[in-house]
């Protein structure tokens, strides 16, 4: 069993520690089940452990990488069950694989935000991260290891194919014989030829955030103010604490769940309504704090509250958009916008406005990765609680806390006046998404080919009194590299701007999940008091005809709304 982690770790310097190890070459035989998936290999805990599952990925990942002769790697996860274990044996495995440097979080603890920034600050050759993100973690939930580029973000998918095809080939993989390293204690352990650094998880996060925000403003500003940062025991608890309770001098207790627990407290560290229950009712109390925010497993989700108020991801993202200025890291204005596509064009209406771009991606961070490579945008984000920029290549959680922090400081807005504000110049994108969970997966199948079969007839056809007025498969075009991405979710526009769209999840790990997203648009000023989930209710009823959810899946309701 691991064992949990403490806050502030216990500092031992383990500087200069040279360990022998011997080098042994081990035969395997291939998975056919490590195909990464939206974000990386996530699969039961269980799956992780059995005998060369995972040294069979760790090598895949060696092997379709140029060269790994005194490569230097960052490495960390997000402290789950098996987060311990398995970073042992990636050091082994790096020792045996002639790879030169590790930089590894304190505790084997890194936010997935904080393990970009160091690939990047460091200009590392990439990073590996361990993480299964928002799913359940321990002993019976779910584990997951993903590859990041040295630009730090998500391996595009020509490098997860790569590592696929060596998955099914592998025929061996190196692994060192050598005692476990202390991962508690920052300093350097050289292990054969391998060096292994460890450090402070925290601090070059914190470092970045300050230069991007005004940290003096949000300071003053939260004085006698009653904020909550609910880590849900997952990775972000020293983050928050370390940036709120200690720079930005909120009181001790702000950040609600704040050790990082192997199964996470028990919990479903999914910031959103359905699993932040406790946050979202003491922000819905008579005397709820002004402000709230969650963040996931990894650290790189966010949900944002005001005093009885949820601002949904695709506002969040046309917000912080429409006001960049304020904060200091972005006083020059943006380039462009990026959503996924099934996010609402809430953020297409801010771009239109600035007269910058907004391109629309398939579901998955690593799609952004060109874009800001590139220059062509600043800020992006999706539906599922994603929010970012060009200061790393993941979505960043605590990032999206602080922007917010910064505007409401520079606005001296309650959060709802902020939201209102912004409808009454762009209009409404009132949106939700539906999950279908753990169905059957060959229903779920069936479910999009008949789906899709119907497709091109739709256009021009009415709806429950409503004009189709697209309906396809989405496909998207790389326009830095110009590489294709296909069946990306099934998309139905109407003529008065309301959308359903359908996708298979690629992060779950039981069954299938089928997402429904729902989109209504409006610039009726009496909507925008109204509830969500009214608005959208024609909408949703339609997506379940169409698409007959009930006869294929047997649910006449989502498992879970948000
Ligand atoms: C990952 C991806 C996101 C994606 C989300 C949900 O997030 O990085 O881009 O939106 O999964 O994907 P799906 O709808 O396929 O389940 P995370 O936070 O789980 O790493």
């Amino acid at each position: 069993m691991e064992k949990s982690l403490t806050y502030p770790p216990p500092f031992k310097s383990n500087d200069n520690r040279i360990m022998d190890i011997k080098i042994n070459t081990v035969a395997t035989t291939p998975f056919d089940d490590q195909r990464p998936g939206t974000s990386g290999l996530r699969k039961a805990t269980t799956t992780f452990q059995k005998p060369h599952y995972l040294e069979n990925f760790v090598q895949s990942i060696f092997n379709s990488l140029p060269t790994l002769d005194g490569i230097c790697l960052v490495v960390g996860g997000d402290g789950r069950f098996y987060n311990r274990e398995a970073i042992q044996t990636i050091i082994r495995m790096a020792a045996a694989n002639g790879i030169g440097e590790l930089i590894i979080g304190q505790g084997g603890i890194l936010s997935t935000p904080a393990a970009s920034h160091l690939i990047r600050k460091n200009g590392t050759d990439g990073g590996i991260i361990l993480s299964a993100s928002h799913n359940p973690g321990g002993p019976d939930g779910d584990f997951g290891i993903k590859f990041n580029t040295p630009n730090g973000g998500p391996a595009a998918e020509k490098i997860t194919e790569a590592i696929y095809a060596a998955s099914k080939t592998i025929s061996k993989y190196r692994i060192a014989t050598a005692d476990p390293i202390d991962l508690d204690s920052i300093g350097e352990t050289q292990l054969g030829s391998l060096k292994i650094r460890v450090i402070d998880a925290v601090s070059d996060y914190a470092e970045l955030m300050q230069t991007l925000f005004d940290f003096d403003l949000i300071r003053d500003y939260l004085a006698g103010r009653r904020m909550i940062f609910d880590a849900m025991h997952a990775v972000t608890g020293p983050y928050g604490k370390r940036i709120f309770e200690e720079m930005l001098g909120c009181p001790e207790g702000t950040v609600w769940n704040g050790e990082p627990l192997p199964d996470f407290g028990g919990g479903h560290p999914d910031p959103n309504l359905a699993h932040a229950k406790a946050l979202v009712k003491e922000m819905f109390a008579d005397d709820g704090p002004f402000f709230g925010a969650a963040s996931d497993g990894d650290g790189d989700r966010n949900m944002v509250l005001g005093h009885q108020f949820f601002v949904t991801p695709s506002d969040s993202l046309a917000v912080l958009a429409a006001n960049a200025t304020v904060a200091p890291g972005y006083r020059d204005g943006i380039a462009g916008i990026a959503r996924s596509m099934p996010t609402s064009a809430a953020a297409d209406r801010v771009a239109a406005e600035l007269g910058v771009d907004c391109y629309e991606t398939p579901t998955g961070w690593k799609f952004f990765g060109n874009l800001l490579d590139a220059g062509k945008i600043t800020l992006c984000g999706e539906e599922s609680f994603g929010t970012g920029s060009d200061h790393v290549r993941e979505k960043d959680g605590l990032w999206a806390v602080l922007f917010w922090l910064n505007l409401l400081a520079a606005k001296k807005q309650s959060v709802a006046d902020i939201m209102l504000d912004h409808w009454q110049t762009y209009g409404r994108n009132a949106y939700a998404r539906h999950d279908y969970e753990e169905v059957d997966s060959d229903a779920a199948k069936s479910l999009m080919t008949n789906l899709t079969a119907k497709l091109a007839g739709l256009p021009g056809s009415t709806l429950d009194g409503r004009t189709v007025a697209y309906a396809d498969d989405f496909s998207y075009t790389d326009p830095v590299d110009g590489s294709v991405s296909e069946h990306q979710g099934l998309r139905i526009g109407f003529e008065d701007g309301s959308r359903i769209v359908f996708r298979l999840s690629g992060t779950g790990t039981r069954g299938a999940t089928l997402r429904v997203y729902l989109e209504q648009f409006t610039s009726n000023a009496s909507d925008y008091s109204a509830d969500a989930h009214e608005l959208l209710k024609p909408i949703a009823t339609i997506a379940h005809q169409l698409a007959g959810i009930e006869y294929y899946t047997g649910r006449s309701e989502p498992s879970v709304i948000t």
